[in-house]
């Protein structure tokens, strides 16, 4: 038996760009911060790049394929921006535009409906030798960029999201330093997670300008449920400094309007946050028609000392916090706690939170990395991650129970890819992608229980 979601939910898989395409040197495509920092020595695990990937940019029909196979009825993939503008501004590459337009194309052929998202992290490098997101001439070139894309796909594309994660590209990228650029600046992350949202904001303003038809504009956030390590006042107090800088740096402007309560407390000798202008906040509010929402597991924080004497420096893990892996749940291969009432805890804080206002959610990514291995016959039986997507959407049921509305659920991810820093060695796919063997694709056993889900929601 299968659970069973209301009539129109939605289902989909995830992907990105940087994390299945390679093909980076081709059609015009521009360097991205992602090309550079997986080149430099020591940035990533084994030294892995996405220069090949999935090597999707050829063979996106095979992935179109497995995706109608699916019976997903929506797919979110991104659009790399240096594909469209190789520098980061001036007029779009026609043939980046036209690899979108066949992989498009493709879906809409499978029916399957395109969920676009601008922005996944693969900034052209020629705009991070300018500052990059430290600065607004990002945010307002990122306008330009969502403008020309929209303009060009918007015959096509209905759901359009202009951001994944901002936390990760500001603090995971610049004050952590594991994800491009690589930057360690308290200071500059502060900035970039500013500009992001201004770029956010400029970009649906863009976008609606030139509507055309029933397009839908939103965000994607991640966020944990940021719990105290132990009962102890400091980690309590580590904890809300985790919730500060994972959610409400961005859902408080974005969704609620507000500056979050605790920044200054936290970051006085960092910023004066001179880089806000006056009338920031109201644009950052931008009204939107739908919020992705990535949810993959808690976080536990527990207080540490400052690591870095010098304030400037002091950002994400080195406020004080560090994130704690309890013993006592179950891990998954990126060492994440599952533990899945934290979508139910998301769902409800959010309602809790930002209501009203707050625009229909869609769960835009959950899943899991596990040791994922092949069997003599080459199949692969993998119902960790079966176990794991089902506790999730149990957990979704019961918020849906409680009223809240979400309306889709996207799985990351329809393959295995380029996890970032941690390379090709966790594997996240409801596909496997044999990367020794001409990247051949092999279904995982996850991959037909989600195809018989999502089957079962047809019958009565
Ligand atoms: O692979 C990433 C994705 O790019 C963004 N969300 C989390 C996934 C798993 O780490």
């Amino acid at each position: 038996m299968f659970r069973k979601f209301p009539d129109g939910f939605k289902w989909g898989v995830s992907t990105a760009s940087y994390q299945i395409e390679g093909a980076v040197h081709e059609d015009g495509r521009g360097p991205s911060i992602w090309d550079v920092f997986s080149h430099t020595p020591g940035a990533t695990a084994r030294g892995e790049h996405g220069d090949v990937a999935c090597d999707h940019y050829h063979r996106f029909r095979e992935d179109v394929a497995l995706v109608r196979d699916l019976g997903a009825g929506s797919y979110r993939f991104s659009v790399a921006w240096p594909r469209i503008q190789p520098e980061g501004h001036g007029p779009a590459n026609q043939k980046g535009l036209d690899f979108y337009r066949r992989l498009t194309d493709e879906l809409l052929n499978a029916g399957v409906e395109p969920w676009l998202t601008l922005y996944h992290w693969d900034l052209p490098q020629y705009l991070e030798d300018r500052g990059g997101w430290r600065t607004r001439e990002t945010a307002e070139r990122f306008a330009d960029y969502a403008a020309l894309v929209h303009d060009a796909l918007s015959d096509r594309v209905t759901w359009w999201s202009t951001l994944n994660e901002p936390y990760c590209a500001a603090f995971l990228g610049m004050a952590t330093g594991e994800h491009a650029p690589g930057a360690r600046e308290g200071h500059g992350a502060l900035a970039a997670a500013h500009h992001l949202m201004v770029g956010h904001a400029l970009a649906v303003q863009a976008m609606r300008a030139q509507r055309r038809g029933e397009e839908k504009f939103g965000i994607t956030l991640n966020m944990t449920e940021a719990r105290p390590a132990s009962a102890d006042p400091a980690d309590r107090a580590a904890a809300e400094r985790l919730d500060l800088i994972h959610n409400q740096v961005f859902t408080d402007p974005i969704l609620g309007g507000t500056w979050p309560s605790l920044e200054h407390e936290v970051w006085s000798d960092i910023t004066d946050f001179g880089f806000r202008k006056a009338d920031d906040l109201g644009l950052i509010q931008q009204p939107l028609d739908f919020l992705g929402l990535n949810v993959y597991c808690p976080t536990y924080a527990k207080f540490a000392p400052t690591a870095d004497p010098d304030p400037r420096f002091r950002t994400a893990s080195d406020i004080d916090m560090v994130s704690a892996a309890p013993g006592h749940l179950p891990r998954t291969a990126m060492g994440w706690p599952v533990d899945p009432s934290v979508l139910t805890q998301l769902l409800r804080r959010l309602r809790k939170d930002y209501s009203p206002g707050l625009p229909p959610v869609y769960i835009t990514e959950n899943g899991a990395a596990f040791r994922d291995v092949p069997d003599a016959t080459g199949a692969l039986s993998d119902l960790e991650r079966i176990a794991y997507i089902d506790g999730h959407l149990g957990a979704l049921q019961n918020a849906l129970a409680e009223g809240i509305d979400v309306r889709g659920y996207f799985c990351w991810s329809l393959l295995d890819n380029f996890e970032w820093a941690y390379g090709y060695a966790r594997r996240f796919g409801l596909v496997y992608v044999d990367y020794d063997n001409d990247l051949r694709r092999i279904p995982k056993s996850s991959y037909h229980w989600y195809r018989e889900l999502i089957q079962a929601q047809g019958e009565s």
